[in-house]
């Protein structure tokens, strides 16, 4: 049995957080990964307080473990996801996209377990100065919205500049992950990837195929040219038109900020993975079958398990 402070913080039996993922994280695959002794999290996504309620409630009904809320911060709903959360009170909230802090005192002062998403070292340290209780470091092997540095770089310096655990995210999607996580000194991880495929996780089945499908090189990244929503997928119709119109000498910051916009819902809830963005990590190509929460959770436990108690091999 791994042991791990996350688990002993939060209450749950294994340190793996279930990823945010927006348009497809809702209550009952939360309920699933936290029935199965991770840390299932629900993401509010740019979805209205009403929605989010609805489906905290819904996990409640599912599960009596801990689970938690992503709140994405670039959306327009945050500032009242952020007071759902407060009446509600998930056991973890976890924020990506931006700066946490203006949330964090009323969100502990509600009891809250408080975890940012953060991509360098700066937004690290800022987390803990703002109260943060621990830091999902998370590299650019993964899907969606991302960061310039590797988990295998930034981890370990995350791990250096705070004093707070340090979780790891991006790239890693079974046992061997965790247990490289664990030795660059992150005590939990979290994975998205993966968990996009387990039987209940609700996004459409179109979307589940193109990731069991794919191979080590069928991500692509688009926003590079201009910043600020840099985001990886799977390469498709999606991605090549993006990146034609992002490196059109013609092609301004402004006139392609809105280009992504609505694209993961048409891919996640309608199932058109042509045209919308299936947004999901480099470890995609090392996703190959379907399994429920509970089988993922069981296997990459064990996996981990196995490596770590083998690396005394390497030692004389
Ligand atoms: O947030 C993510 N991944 C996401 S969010 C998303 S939905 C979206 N919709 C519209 C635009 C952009 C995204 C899909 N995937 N991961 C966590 C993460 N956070 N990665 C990187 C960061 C991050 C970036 C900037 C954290 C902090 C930050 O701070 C900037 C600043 O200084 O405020």
């Amino acid at each position: 049995m791994m042991q791990s402070p996350v688990c002993e913080l939060l209450g749950i039996t294994y340190p793996v957080f279930q990823g945010g993922m927006a348009w497809i994280a809702d209550g009952r695959l939360a309920a699933a990964v936290s029935n199965a002794g991770g840390l299932g999290i629900i993401s509010a996504m740019n979805a209205n307080a009403e929605y989010l309620r609805k489906q905290i409630q819904l996990a409640k009904s599912l599960t009596d473990q801990p689970f938690g809320v992503n709140i994405m911060l670039m959306s327009p709903f945050a500032a009242e996801c952020a007071q759902v959360c407060i009446e509600e009170k998930p056991a973890v909230v976890t924020t990506g996209a931006g700066n946490a802090g203006r949330f964090i005192p009323d969100w502990k002062n509600a009891g809250i377990k408080v975890i940012p998403v953060i991509a360098s070292v700066a937004m690290a340290k800022q987390a803990e100065k703002a109260g943060a209780d621990a830091v999902i470091a998370e590299g650019q092997e993964s899907g969606g919205h991302i960061g310039e540095l590797t988990t295998m770089t930034l981890v370990p310096q995350v791990v250096d500049a705070v004093k707070i655990p340090v979780l790891a995210a991006g790239g890693i999607g079974d046992g061997r992950g965790i247990a490289a996580a664990f030795m660059l000194g992150a005590v939990g991880v979290q994975m998205g990837t993966r968990f996009l495929v387990a039987k209940e996780c609700p996004v459409h089945q179109n979307y589940k195929d193109m990731i069991l499908k794919a191979k080590d090189i069928s991500t692509q990244v688009t926003g590079r040219r201009f910043g600020g929503n840099t985001c990886r997928g799977i390469k498709n119709q999606f991605t090549r038109d993006f990146l034609k119109k992002e490196f059109d000498p013609e092609t301004t910051a402004e006139s392609i900020a809105d280009l992504g916009a609505g694209t993961l819902r048409k891919a996640a809830v309608d199932g058109d993975v042509k045209n919308g963005s299936v947004l999901a990590g480099q470890i995609s190509g090392m996703i190959s079958k379907e399994q429920t929460c509970q089988e993922i959770i069981q296997e990459i436990m064990q996996e981990a398990e196995t490596c770590l108690k083998g690396a005394e091999k390497w030692v004389k």
